[in-house]
């Protein structure tokens, strides 16, 4: 009976005081809810799949015929097993891409799966993976391009009607649409229903977004708009998969829909943007979106993949990883195999948080309330959230141990229907009594993931340094995640000689004949010759922890040794060997007159050699780089009679720049030209990394 009274008492002095406290005023743009729902699929898949896949190309001009989609064991439960196996939340496919090509037998085109072998013209893809994402409880998300190369109206306003059209099939005939993608390519040269023209828009102005909106939120009012117009999400402004490391989750959209945002402004969004508009890092497993068999062997390494997650996820985006599809119409082993190497490697990274069982304590807890109180960061509640007095814009929450505690991983979570507020913050440990700083860093935003080195602590601190309003946290987590071992680097120069780097203190062991390195395998000690054709295989190894590193794999031709560049129509002959020297980090430059394209380059291997492709790595070191975007390549017997093996365009490789790879018939030649035919930018001089081919 006493106790009883006892603790109706003390119930009843708390309860006052927790009311009596107001919760923090929302500050700046908010997120709406479907934007928080958004944020919290965190990672989901693309695929790109489409006539691109049969004619082996990244963009289609428009011309190819639907016949070549002929798909032999296409199966988008597989698809949804491997995605769902991850932990990704959704698929988004693409329903269109620029040589439109429709995955669905839309009524307002002929262009379409009907007009396909596949399933005899009766399939619809869309339906398909709609029906698979449902049965493995997956969100579907669909991109259509805006951009058509084949519409013969593209471009007038006749076609706005057919996109919108195409829109409103997507919007209603196969259930909740997540996320809707418009790419921001548009406009350019096409087939154009056999104009074969360029045809250039303004893609402010062209797709009237403003209404085009209206209509997908009369059909869809659940579907998150990404892209461009006033879209809900953003770019991050790069296809490598990488956010900023402050990101704000603003933009001022105004502006940029004004035409005065530059696109690499998006990996960092706006401090002062009106909008909640989230950046989304889209990034593909391999060097292209779309399936190439010559990339098999190219899928990104382990290392790059645990970046990409660290520096997309961990920064406050959304990772959006496309799987290409194969000619099979299979997600391909080798990326699933890859896939499943980073969903294992961050699981292992966040096996057991350590701060949950920790003494909570901060300098500051708005109106000294429970209800704010600071231990509400570890409850695992992402509705419950530790806040500030109104006029407290720098605080610090601290985290005690019972015994010291190894540390290299901090999470931190805003409570961000309340907005984002945070500008800087640092991390501090405790370590032999002494407080060490292990982090500086500005934004947290939804999610922000810290890697440092491992710290042995017996406390752990959060020191909020600067915040737009008062500080309102949502979730703290730490990990010790096991030690990473990189996988060295291989590079070969013309010579044949071979440099292996691993990261301090790891050794490397190295195999030439195929075989899996081991650590019985050859130690690396320092560079050495090797010029035949060969497949190089590394492993690091940190002797400390006994751990080794996943394998980096290497193939080389016959080194490039006798290459040498005969003639250049322009640029400097004494820099010229960058273009041959194995380093895609060297380039070299046509005159700066190269504005005047076409210009040419003329390369004597020095002996015959069967060829069946060449490949450019165009500049990869700088912030503008000068791309080409159309070429020309011939051999020759003799450097006299020259036969033209190739010529087209470098899709995509504005914002993909990497090697690009194009096969041709095989031949024999000991001659090689190269001709830029024309530029990404124009009045920029052209260069180029590499030059190599394809034995
Ligand atoms: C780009 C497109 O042009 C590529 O082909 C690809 O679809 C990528 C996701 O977006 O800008």
């Amino acid at each position: 009976m006493k106790t009883t009274f006892l603790l109706l008492s003390f119930l009843f002095v708390i309860q006052p005081a927790k009311s009596q406290v107001k919760s923090p005023e929302p500050f700046g743009p908010l997120p709406t809810q479907k934007q928080v729902d958004w944020h919290e699929m965190e990672f989901y898949a693309f695929v790109h799949f489409s006539l691109n896949t049969f004619t082996n190309k990244e963009w289609g001009y428009g011309d190819e015929s639907p016949e070549l989609f002929n798909p032999t064991n296409l199966d988008v439960r597989q698809w949804a097993r491997v995605v769902k196996q991850a932990g990704m939340k959704g698929i988004i496919l693409v329903a269109k891409h620029h040589d439109g090509f429709c995955l669905w037998p839309s009524a307002y085109t002929e262009r379409s799966v009907k007009n396909s072998p596949w399933e005899k013209g009766k399939g619809d893809l869309v339906k398909e993976l709609a029906a698979a994402c449902k049965e493995y409880d997956l969100k579907l998300g669909l991109y259509l391009s805006p951009w058509d190369r084949n519409h013969p109206q593209y471009g007038k306003p006749e076609y706005i009607t057919y996109f919108r059209n195409q829109l409103k099939e997507l919007l209603t005939n196969y259930g909740d649409v997540f996320e809707m993608w418009f790419d921001g390519a548009n406009g350019g040269d096409g087939y154009y229903g056999g104009a074969n023209e360029m045809r250039k828009i303004n893609s402010l102005e062209y797709y009237n977004w403003d209404e085009t909106y209206k209509l997908i939120y009369q059909t869809a009012p659940k579907t998150l708009v990404w892209g461009v117009g006033p879209s809900e999400a953003r770019w991050i402004g790069n296809e490598e998969g990488r956010a900023g490391k402050t990101n704000w989750s603003l933009l001022r959209q105004k502006d940029e829909l004004a035409g005065k945002v530059n696109y690499t402004e998006f990996v960092s969004g706006h401090e002062d943007g009106e909008k909640w508009v989230p950046g989304e890092a889209d990034v593909s497993i391999r060097p292209g979106w779309f399936y190439h068999a010559v990339e098999d062997d190219k899928v990104r390494p382990l290392d790059e993949m645990v970046d990409i997650y660290y520096e997309s996820i961990g920064r406050n985006a959304n990772l959006l990883l496309n799987l290409p599809v194969d000619r099979r119409g299979l997600v391909n082993e080798n990326d699933e195999v890859r896939l499943n190497e980073l969903v294992a490697t961050i699981k292992s990274d966040f096996k057991t948080e350590l701060l949950a069982g920790s003494k909570v304590t901060a300098d500051n807890v708005r109106g000294n309330s429970t209800e704010f109180a600071a231990k509400n960061v570890t409850d695992g509640n992402k509705n419950s959230y530790w806040a500030t007095d109104d006029a407290v814009k720098t605080a610090s929450v601290e985290f005690d141990f019972d015994k010291p505690t190894a540390i290299n991983r901090v999470l931190l979570q805003e409570y961000i229907k309340l907005g984002q507020r945070v500008k800087a913050f640092s991390v501090e440990a405790k370590v032999d009594g002494q407080w060490k700083t292990v982090a500086n860093e500005t934004t947290i935003g939804y999610k922000r993931i810290l890697r440092f080195d491992r710290v042995l602590a017996s406390a752990l601190k959060i020191n909020i340094t600067d915040s737009k309003a008062s500080i309102v946290i949502s979730n703290i987590q730490a990990y010790n995640a096991p030690t990473f071992v990189k996988s060295p680097e291989i590079q070969r120069d013309k010579n044949g000689t071979v440099t292996m780097k691993a990261e301090e203190g790891d050794v490397i062991y190295y195999t030439v004949n195929g075989k899996t390195p081991t650590i019985k395998s050859t130690l690396y000690k320092e560079t050495f010759k090797y010029n035949k054709a060969v497949q190089i295989k590394a492993v690091a190894f940190n002797k400390e922890e006994n751990i080794s590193s996943a394998i980096t794999t290497a193939k080389y031709g016959i080194s490039k040794e006798r290459w040498k560049v005969l003639s250049a129509s322009s640029g400097d002959m004494n820099t010229v060997n960058r273009i041959i020297d194995g380093n895609p980090n060297t380039d070299w430059g046509f005159g700066n007159d190269s504005n005047k394209l076409p210009q040419e380059i003329t390369i004597d291997m020095g002996a015959f050699i069967k060829i069946k492709g060449f490949t450019y790595f165009p500049q990869q070191v700088g912030n503008n780089l000068n791309l080409i975007s159309h070429y020309e390549f011939y051999t020759s017997a003799d450097n006299m009679k020259w036969t033209k093996q190739s010529e087209g365009e470098f899709s995509n490789i504005k914002n993909n720049p990497v090697e690009q790879v194009k096969m041709f018939g095989e031949t024999k030649a000991r001659y090689i030209r190269f001709v830029a035919v024309s530029s990404v930018t124009k009045a920029q001089t052209v260069s180029i990394a590499e030059i190599n081919v394809v034995e």
